[in-house]
């Protein structure tokens, strides 16, 4: 496999101004026509045509009309060249698939009964012969050719143009997409479908029809879809100035699907995961999370699909620009602050372990084997930090003139990351420059801050330094510009900020936070009439994506935690104090077995706890532990032993200590929610994440009243997140006495449930992921389950992603078992479906992370896929390069 760099970007060598495809689809074989106008680019005159098709037979190929002879080009296993070919001219081809063969869910291919379509990157050229670069743009009209019973439903992108009826049963539609676009766009769906219409009219008074395709037993699972569509759609006109374009929007819904979904232009096509939702099937995280990518798919129209990328280094332009658009959007929708906090917390769980892990790479790479390992969390999570950093630089105002500079400017252009700034720089009249290291170079930057307070001069000094590790495309790095918000805290609350000098930075219209820039590697900003000694609250909102180094003592976390009206900065304090707490048992547990918890900390969980000024969703999220990736990630080498019993004992210790408080709290929400029937709004949703936490740590207790509770929750609940919540809570539990009560409820959750894919998903995550001893086990008894499908992405992700990603203490367990399984599965999936195996295998590639014992191992499992012959690009890039 060899590598590709942005460097060597080059334009193409021709254009396709109009692409005609015909698909006759047939269980053997599908053939594909295909009728290119094709026009040289003037710039290349000697260069011949070579067009990117893979696992695709040929079965003719003509140029204006003349057929041509196998002498007249050639043809190997990614490519057909032409040479000496005028300057304008009809391409033909005519070739053959076999979608129902095709296992990587890459290309055209059989989900269950129907045929559909993934392009994005790289898929098209499996379909047919094309230039499948997504600088090349082109009108395309597709009729797709099936037997009608079996079909009825023909899609593809754009508007309907024409159908009929042919012999043997079989019929035809016709489809017309006026807008020009990259091949990566393109869908196509053939099923027995059934579709929920609903209406939208847009701010320009056009009236559009909104259809969501699913299987008729999914009937009365779209309305939650549909309504945030709609939302989706105001939102993007309220906000951005963006209106939709063409008369109808559709969604189909697939079970087999590698992605979360795909914005092919007006004919989006879903992982059912991501559509489909219900109150017995689905809890309200997967509502927020159907919402969230109804809205980024559909934004992506205008992020994506009116304005695309030049090449697949700019991923991130449209995926961060989008990721960023839709957080902000489900910010609207719901909670900002409880929505910050869950993408930060992400962010800083994941994101910033891969940044530190050997597939690092910038959010504009600078090269890849394989496109598909690059669909991360750094081009998105972090592109969206980038986005919202630039719009913290400027102001929401220019911001969004920026944005309409960006669309005006590049309509129906395919173009790059610089393009976006640099519309963002003019309607600013800001410098970028500098900012541009941050889409340049990869790492987490820490940011390290020092206070000093001088009573006399009532000043207050704050110094800002950075650093950054070094990653594999750069061993030293160029500062960052980074926006810094902060406060400052006296004893009644923010101070009114004034600063000495002239500083790059700004003050809030109330005088309470100021953004300082930092652009070099450190830099002093003295604020002045500051009258007490201040405690810094930094970052508000998590201004930047950094790694923060502060010495706070546990008072000053505690002046955050009770006087900040940030949110996030709370909630962050809440989590540093807990860290503290949790690193003294960690450093404790090495001379005694049970060492004490600092009551302080309980003292603080209580006053939170018991704060009814507080919005339900945010204590619950302060009374959360930090994650043990999260807590892993502040040490050099993972102790996953010592973090795994350490936070379990001060979980042990809040559920004990505040037994009663949780009690009270869980039955007070409980009745509250009893009164009315299931609803997934903010404020139910919050009540139930707080009730549900307070379950939680009732179960930790092991008391008989509280496994009765969860129980009769189990039970009762009549809907998904309390299910779920209850079933996960005694699954969880270690306590060996429950061991028949959690195999009845599995065996009941299972019955119920049965009949519902997303619902078994969640019924195979919940064993996968459980920390008692033994998962590996289940999860081997798992995958031989009637209901488990190797095929099914989503299926992969529950089991095997459940135990390697999501129940550290099990995979890492010191035998290596865990390794060992996780490569079996990479090695039978690779051949499969190269793009599921190359995410999952990412565990291992962090094996620097781990004690030696365990680096050797993991670095076996690695060594042994590695052995694999004819692995995929995808694996090979991914397995070599962490074993650098
Ligand atoms: N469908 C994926 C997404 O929307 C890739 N574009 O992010
Ligand atoms: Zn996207």
């Amino acid at each position: 496999p060899k590598t590709i760099y942005l460097k060597d970007y080059s334009a193409p060598d021709y254009f396709i101004e109009k692409t005609e495809l015909e698909f006759d689809l047939f269980e053997a074989d599908t053939l594909v026509r295909s009728k290119l106008t094709i026009a040289r680019n003037t710039a290349k005159p000697a260069a011949p045509l070579v067009l990117n098709g893979q696992n695709v037979e040929l079965v003719s190929v003509a140029i204006n009309g003349e057929v041509l002879s196998a002498s007249d080009y050639t043809v190997d296993d990614v490519s057909l060249t032409i040479s000496n070919l005028p300057d304008t001219f009809i391409f033909e081809c005519v070739t053959k698939i076999q979608p129902q063969d095709n296992t990587s869910l890459e290309g055209l291919y059989k989900s269950r009964t129907m045929f559909c379509t993934q392009c994005e990157a790289e898929g098209f050229r499996k379909i047919t012969y094309y230039l499948d670069r997504p600088d090349v743009m082109s009108v395309f009209t597709t009729k797709v050719i099936a037997d009608k019973q079996k079909f009825p439903v023909l899609l593809s992108n754009g508007n309907e143009v024409g159908a009929g009826e042919l012999d043997g049963g079989r019929h035809w539609v016709e489809w017309n997409d006026p807008f020009k676009k990259p091949a990566y766009l393109f869908a196509l769906v053939a099923g027995d479908l059934i579709n929920v219409d609903s209406h939208f009219t847009t701010q320009s008074g056009r009236e559009i029809l909104l259809r969501i395709f699913i299987e008729p037993k999914d009937k009365n699972k779209c309305d939650y879809a549909m309504q945030a569509l709609k939302n989706a759609m105001r939102w993007d006109e309220d906000v951005y100035g963006r209106e939709y374009d063409l008369d109808i929007f559709m969604i189909v819904a697939v079970d087999d699907f590698n992605m979360g979904a795909m914005e092919n232009k007006g004919l989006n096509i879903f992982n059912t995961s991501c559509v489909l939702a219900s109150p017995e099937t689905t809890t309200d995280a997967g509502y927020q999370r159907v919402e969230g990518v109804v809205a980024h798919e559909y934004f992506h129209n205008w992020s994506g699909n009116r304005v695309t990328c030049r090449d697949w280094f700019q991923l991130s332009l449209k995926e961060g620009f989008t990721v960023f658009r839709d957080e902000e959007f489900s910010a609207d929708m719901g909670s900002p602050t409880v929505k910050r906090v869950e993408d930060v917390s992400m962010l800083r769980s994941m994101q910033f372990a891969e940044d530190a892990g050997p597939m690092a790479h910038p959010v504009q790479p600078s090269s890849f084997i394989e496109i598909s390992n690059f669909y991360t969390l750094t081009v998105y999570e972090k592109g969206a930090e980038v986005v919202r950093m630039i719009r913290t630089l400027i102001g929401a105002e220019q911001f969004r003139k920026g944005s309409d500079l960006y669309f005006e400017r590049h309509d129906g252009q395919a173009v790059t990351i610089e393009d976006f700034v640099a519309a963002m720089a003019d309607a600013s009249g800001r410098d970028f420059s500098l900012f541009m290291n941050w889409y340049k170079q990869a790492g987490t930057p820490k940011l390290s801050a020092k206070g000093d307070y001088n009573a006399a001069n009532k000043t207050f000094s704050l110094t800002l330094s950075q650093s950054c590790p070094p990653t594999p495309e750069s061993q030293t790095k160029q500062p960052f510009h980074i926006p810094v918000a902060v406060a400052l805290l006296g004893k009644e609350g923010a101070l009114k900020l004034s600063l000495q000098g002239d500083v790059q930075a700004s003050i809030s219209a109330d005088q309470q936070e100021a953004v300082l820039e930092l652009t070099s590697s450190s830099q002093t900003f003295v604020f002045e009439n500051v009258d007490e000694p201040p405690v810094p609250s930094l970052l508000r909102g998590f201004s930047a994506p950094v790694k923060l180094a502060y010495n706070y003592s546990r008072e000053e976390l505690g002046r955050i935690i009770t006087l900040e009206t940030d949110g996030f900065c709370r909630w962050d304090a809440s989590q540093q104090y807990a860290l503290l707490v949790i690193a003294d048992v960690m450093a404790a547990l090495v001379n005694e077995p049970a060492p004490a918890v600092d009551e302080s900390l309980i003292e603080a969980y209580r006053t939170v706890l018991t704060n009814d000024a507080l919005d339900p969703a945010m204590i619950a999220l302060m009374l959360s532990l930090p994650s043990e990736d999260y807590i892993g990630d502040q040490q050099a080498i993972v102790d996953v032993d010592t973090i795994h019993h350490a936070r379990n004992r001060v979980v042990r210790k809040i559920a004990l200590s505040l037994h009663a408080e949780f009690l009270a709290c869980y039955n007070k929400i409980h009745q509250e929610l009893s009164a009315a029937p299931y609803s997934p709004d903010a404020t139910s949703i919050a009540k139930r994440s707080l009730k549900n936490k307070a379950l939680a740590y009732l179960v930790e207790t092991g008391k008989p009243e509280a496994i009765e509770l969860c129980k009769a929750q189990f039970e009762q609940s009549d809907n998904m997140t309390d299910t779920m919540a209850a079933l996960t809570a005694l699954v969880h539990s270690p306590k060996a006495a429950i061991a028949d009560l959690k195999a009845a409820c599995l065996a009941q959750a299972y019955g119920k449930w049965k009949e519902e894919s997303l619902a078994v998903n969640q019924w195979f995550a919940v064993q996968a992921t459980s920390p008692v001893p033994g998962a590996l086990a289940v999860v081997e008894s798992l995958m031989q389950h009637e209901a488990f499908d190797i095929r099914n992405p989503n299926k992969l992700r529950a089991v095997i992603g459940g135990f390697a990603m999501r129940n550290s203490i099990n995979f890492h367990d010191r035998s290596g078992s865990g390794y060992a399984f996780l490569a079996d599965q990479i090695i039978k999936l690779d051949s499969q479906n190269p793009q599921v195996a190359s995410r999952l295998l990412t565990p291992l590639t962090r094996w620097k992370k781990y004690d030696e014992k365990r680096q050797q191992l993991m670095r076996d499992a690695l060594q042994r896929i590695l052995d694999k012959p004819g692995l995929s690009p995808d694996v090979y890039e991914v397995v070599t390069k962490s074993m650098v």
